[in-house]
């Protein structure tokens, strides 16, 4: 028996990797019965059938798993923002931030195509960066050509997953790091027309201190595991504010001696962040009342 690491799966048969050895698992027969699948990701036991092949027997407990796209045991997730086309949306960005908060998970904000950003644009969104650092993210602001290794090892050990919309150079950054993978990258104007054909396989790339994974993201920023009264958590500060409100379940919204009101009235969190937790809100409080 071996244990390794799932990397890729194509047509069913699973590529594990054990110290930078490669092998074609298929799952025993005893998951499909269970209706459990594999993810890349997994750390498995499995038992080896000849030089490149072999049966997973047992999937190690996984630490986080996504659905979409199809990945567990993820270290860190880095959410890829571009600064320009498509242009820099705190919106966008603080829904990836709930999302991966609801699927407890830490993640980290790049910022890339810095050098197609005009002076004013590279200020405005630094700005930005600083509000999200100063409430706990990690932040980068790279261009095409900044020296990305040293970037990616800034993430430390273990499976980084580059999550963000189609176009925002999360292949392009994989091929600098891996200049023979030729990865296929897109225009701009396909990437946007982008139909639903496209295939959405995870693969798993090592690197100096782990692996690195390049998905489509989470496809259609799905909020509806996530309950109206859960936001709130899913927004750093005010889940930090939020614990001296007069009500243990206040939501921020209407109720009376509400510390994140105060807060946000003396500048201690920014309007935009407030804006974005309570349009989510009221998403998800309408989405509630339509069952
Ligand atoms: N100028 C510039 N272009 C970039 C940068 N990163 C990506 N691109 C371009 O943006 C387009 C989309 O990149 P791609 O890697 O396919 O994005 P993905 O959909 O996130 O994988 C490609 O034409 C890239 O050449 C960057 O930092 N600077
Ligand atoms: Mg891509
Ligand atoms: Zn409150």
């Amino acid at each position: 028996m071996k244990t390794g690491r799932i990397i890729k799966l194509i047509s069913g048969v699973y590529q594990v990797e054990v110290d930078g050895e490669l092998f074609d698992t298929k799952p025993r027969g005893l998951f499909r019965k269970k209706k459990f699948s594999p993810l890349v990701g997994d750390v498995v036991d499995f038992e080896v059938e000849n030089i490149t092949e072999g049966y997973i027997h047992h999937v190690h407990e996984r630490t986080n798993a996504l659905k979409r796209p199809p990945v567990s045991n993820i270290d860190h997730l880095i959410i890829v923002m571009s600064a320009v086309e498509p242009e820099f949306s705190t919106q966008l960005l603080d829904r990836y931030l709930v999302i991966a908060h609801s699927y407890h998970l830490r993640p980290r904000i790049l910022v890339t195509k810095k050098d197609l950003a005009s002076d004013e644009k590279i200020q405005q969104i630094e700005q930005i960066l600083d509000v999200y650092q100063s409430m706990g993210y990690q932040t980068q602001f790279v261009s095409m050509n900044d020296d990305i290794e040293l970037i990616c090892n800034q993430w430390g050990e273990g499976l980084a997953v580059l999550s963000g919309q189609s176009g925002v150079g999360k292949s392009t950054l994989l091929n600098q790091l891996f200049p023979d993978l030729h990865i296929e990258t897109q225009d701009i104007s396909q990437s946007l027309n982008r139909g639903r054909h496209t295939t959405r396989h995870v693969e798993l790339y090592p690197r100096a201190n782990g692996y690195i994974a390049d998905t489509p993201g989470f496809s259609s920023l799905d909020f509806n595991h996530i309950q109206k009264d859960e936001v709130k958590n899913y927004f750093m500060e005010i889940n930090e504010y939020g614990d001296y409100c007069k009500f243990r379940n206040c939501n921020h919204v209407k109720e009376p001696h509400c510390n994140v009101k105060t807060e946000l009235e003396n500048g201690n969190i920014a309007d935009f962040r407030y804006d974005h937790y309570l349009q989510l809100y009221n998403e998800i409080a309408e989405r509630k009342e339509r069952y």
